[in-house]
């Protein structure tokens, strides 16, 4: 049975994801989750992600949640000597490296200032800019101090997407990150490197650009966490 994915078509896990499976150029079908209407957050969802939350996959009845969980998984299952995910412990180890830091550090703070506020009703606050600000400064570091072309090797792996999918949201609201001449270098040379791969980023950056110009009407929503901001009609 083909792999299925459900997945936000403008959220970071989704896009690395969908990366990961495009390059390995692995068949599978896409599952729209409407973020909006709030389908990941009914009871049927649960089953698959008790988390509820986007992405999912569903192997032939396998479902797997987190990004990197999946990430993982398609690397080791489907293509297991792919540069993409080395198996040499300590390569293996600095790409694990890269991704904890994203989901723990790097995308936690970066999210909380370029994401929540599009969609929630928080402000940009002077903390959230110097989270923003130490989350880009550890990164320049590791980029510094590794001395390679990209996050984790010389070569893409998949630590790369979700670092490159969080930059790619500070991009979409305007901010200059370029005084980090290493990330805006990595940055840049994934564009260019891998356009395929960047375009998925570039549509997602594009709806999140629309979405901060007009603040999508989530009213109706009944979110357990993130507070509802109240629009104008
Ligand atoms: N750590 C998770 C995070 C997934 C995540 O937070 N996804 C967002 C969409 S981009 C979500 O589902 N949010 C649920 C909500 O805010 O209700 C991963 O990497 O897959």
């Amino acid at each position: 049975m083909v792999l299925k994915l459900y997945a936000v078509s403008d959220g970071p896990p989704s896009l690395s994801v969908r990366q990961t499976l495009t390059q390995l150029e692995i068949p599978f079908e896409l599952i729209n989750v409407d973020f909006g209407k709030g389908e990941h957050m009914t009871a049927e969802y649960a089953l698959m992600n008790p988390q509820k939350e986007i992405p999912v996959l569903d192997d032939d009845g396998f479902y797997l949640s987190e990004s990197n969980a999946i990430m993982q998984y398609i690397c080791d299952k489907y293509k297991p000597g792919s540069p993409l995910y080395p198996q040499d412990p300590q390569s293996r180890a600095i790409v694990n490296h890269r991704l904890c830091f994203n989901l723990a550090s790097y995308y936690a703070n970066i999210s909380a200032y370029t994401m929540a506020p599009i969609f929630f009703d928080y402000e940009r606050t002077p903390l959230g800019l110097k989270k923003v600000h130490i989350a880009l400064d550890v990164f320049e570091t590791y980029l510094n101090r590794f001395g390679k072309k990209y996050a984790a090797a010389d070569h893409l792996t998949i630590a790369d997407f979700p670092l490159i999918n969080s930059t790619m949201t500070l991009e979409a609201i305007g901010f200059d990150f370029s005084k980090y001449a290493k990330i805006h270098k990595w940055y840049n040379d994934f564009k260019r490197d891998y356009p395929e791969l960047w375009r998925i980023s570039e549509g997602a950056m594009k709806e999140i650009m629309e979405f901060a110009a007009n603040p999508p009407d989530l009213t109706h929503m009944d979110h357990p966490i993130h507070p509802i901001r109240k629009i104008n009609k």
